[in-house]
């Protein structure tokens, strides 16, 4: 719309009042500003791994609603969409809440302080549904506050320009046309959902997909519990089974993978008898397995916290590889992820009588993104780097001679067995404590073959044996105490563990390069 300014007297006649659809293309431009920016902010705060990396406005609402639907209403959809019916489901929240925004943008034409409350009460349904995510954190619901807030400001402004328009004022003749801030506005908001969509993959779908697999999976043919006495649960220690908000991440990946499960697929080629490839669905209705494992990452230094320990539930990778078919002469099998990562180990590993899994769940959820939804490949025994791979995609059976894995030509030892290791978490280094009783605890590893010993020395006195807790299993870590006769002064305490076949922990001193650290973890504290 042109605005004829050069024969605009100064006091123009006043505009007849604009037509109501005006205020309906409103409230729709606000809605769109609103779930704009909360997509786009929503986006960069899972990219820079802020809160809790919940999904955008609308797919956070779409995933509440699947939670809260009654079996028989998810059965229809089902029935009705088949395969599409989470993005059925998107589709249908974007057009109800086109028409509720239209609604509530007639309403502020009349009554303005009422539309904006109903404008706001459907930001608060919003945050709502994204606070009733698993995992969420409170400041998730910012992207959607956010987004709200200028829906709210552009309504206003809406009917504020419209006003100025009537007015003849001689500013009405700069007064921004509806067309102008519809584009302006509908087109910023587009863009902004466009490149939060970009920046995250198809991060709704995958959101669906995930939320999906929370309460479908079958029980697992065995159940792994945590004995008794496995968690001394002394304040400070790192404890037993890390929860998986918690659990350390290692990958080369600047974005994290969202990918939606529903079109994923595992494949393995190379050296099988038949090639195969398996869909979601597939992997989902196999026997699954659970297994305590203690995943390591070699680039952990001496005491470091590149680790932890987890209920892995899977599928035995040995049973995939059976029905391939595996050829002889292959020694490895390279996995690979969907961002290109990959690992290579040693097929032995793979099909021995070890659970190493194809895992979809970690300690009873469906994998964090973070941790390589929908499936990893996990391996007692084997530092990550060589077997752990995330998002995983496909397995090539192959050679040591013909294939490397990502980290091998940058430097690292193509073969990755954990080495025995063990850290004192309490006391730190640097603190001080009370003279008298002090329990100085941690955690040991040596996995796949598992702790048998665990000693303490105090300055130069003797090593002495510290009391392990219950043991799990040989695939996990294990904790330890010892109660030490703290006296004044500064002291130097040191540990070393030795593994079930009696072979003590390496005392040398090694970087983690080009197989992982060794040396002695030591801490220094003062006693008062
Ligand atoms: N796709 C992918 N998988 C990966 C990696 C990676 O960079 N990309 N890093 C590996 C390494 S080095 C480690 S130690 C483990 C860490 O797994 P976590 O992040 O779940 O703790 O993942 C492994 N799997
Ligand atoms: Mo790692």
């Amino acid at each position: 719309m042109t605005v004829t300014a050069s024969s605009a007297p100064a006091t123009a006649p006043s505009e007849p009042p604009p037509p109501r659809w005006v205020g309906a293309v409103d409230g729709v431009v606000a809605g769109l500003v609103t779930v704009g920016l909360g997509t786009l902010l929503a986006a960069v705060f899972s990219v820079i791994g802020q809160a809790g990396g919940q999904p955008a406005p609308i797919a956070a609402v779409s995933g509440a609603f699947i939670d809260r639907t009654p079996p028989w209403l998810k059965d229809f959809a089902v029935g009705a969409f088949g395969t599409n019916d989470k993005r059925a489901l998107l589709v249908g929240t974007v057009i109800a809440l086109t028409v509720i925004c239209a609604v509530i943008g007639l309403v502020v034409r009349r009554r303005m302080p009422l539309g904006l409350v109903l404008f706001s009460l459907v930001g608060v349904v919003g945050m709502a549904a994204v606070l009733s995510r698993p995992g969420a954190a409170v400041t998730d619901v910012v992207p959607t506050l956010l987004g709200t807030i200028a829906g709210l400001w552009f309504l206003r402004r809406g009917v504020g320009m419209d006003a100025l328009r009537r007015s003849g004022d001689a500013a009405s003749l700069h007064a921004e046309s509806p067309t102008r801030r519809w584009v302006l506005g509908g087109g910023l908001g587009i863009v902004a959902a466009w490149f939060g969509n970009f920046l995250t993959g198809d991060s709704a779908a995958a959101t669906a997909s995930r939320d999906a697999a929370i309460d479908t999976a079958p029980p697992p043919s065995n159940v792994v519990t945590v004995p008794a006495g496995a968690d001394l649960k002394i304040p400070g220690v790192a404890p037993f089974i890390v929860p998986n908000a918690d659990f350390y991440r290692i990958d080369t990946a600047i974005v994290v993978p969202r990918v939606d499960a529903t079109t994923w697929t595992l494949k393995v080629t190379g050296m099988v008898e038949k090639e195969i490839e398996i869909d979601w669905a597939t992997l989902q209705s196999k026997p699954m397995q659970e297994a305590m494992i203690t995943l390591m990452c070699v680039s952990n230094e001496v005491g470091g916290d590149l680790t932890g320990n987890a209920i892995w539930t899977g599928w035995p990778v040995r049973e995939l590889l059976k029905l391939a078919g595996p050829k002889p002469g292959a020694d490895m099998v390279l996995s690979q992820s969907v961002d290109g990562f990959t690992a290579g180990t040693p097929i032995e590993a793979l099909t021995d009588d070890r659970n190493s899994l194809i895992a979809i769940r970690m300690n009873g959820q469906p994998l964090p993104f973070e941790h390589g939804f929908p499936a990893r490949i996990v391996v007692p025994g084997l530092y990550g780097y060589v077997s752990a791979t995330k998002w995983v995609s496909e397995l090539t059976v192959t050679t040591f001679a013909d294939a490397q894995g990502y980290w091998t030509p940058r430097g690292w030892s193509p073969m990755g067995p954990v080495k025995t290791e063990s850290r004192i978490d309490v006391p730190s280094s640097g603190a001080t404590v009370k003279a008298g009783k002090v329990a100085v605890a941690g955690v040991a590893w040596a996995q796949h073959r598992g702790i048998s010993k665990v000693e303490v020395q105090v300055d130069t006195g003797p090593w002495e044996p510290a009391r392990l807790a219950v043991d799990a299993t040989i695939d996990a870590w294990r904790q330890w105490v010892y109660e030490w006769n703290a006296t004044s002064g500064s002291h130097d305490i040191r540990v070393r563990a030795y593994d079930s076949t009696g072979q003590v922990q390496s005392p040398l001193e090694a970087p983690p390069a080009p197989d992982g650290a060794t040396g002695i973890h030591t801490v220094t504290v003062r006693v008062n």
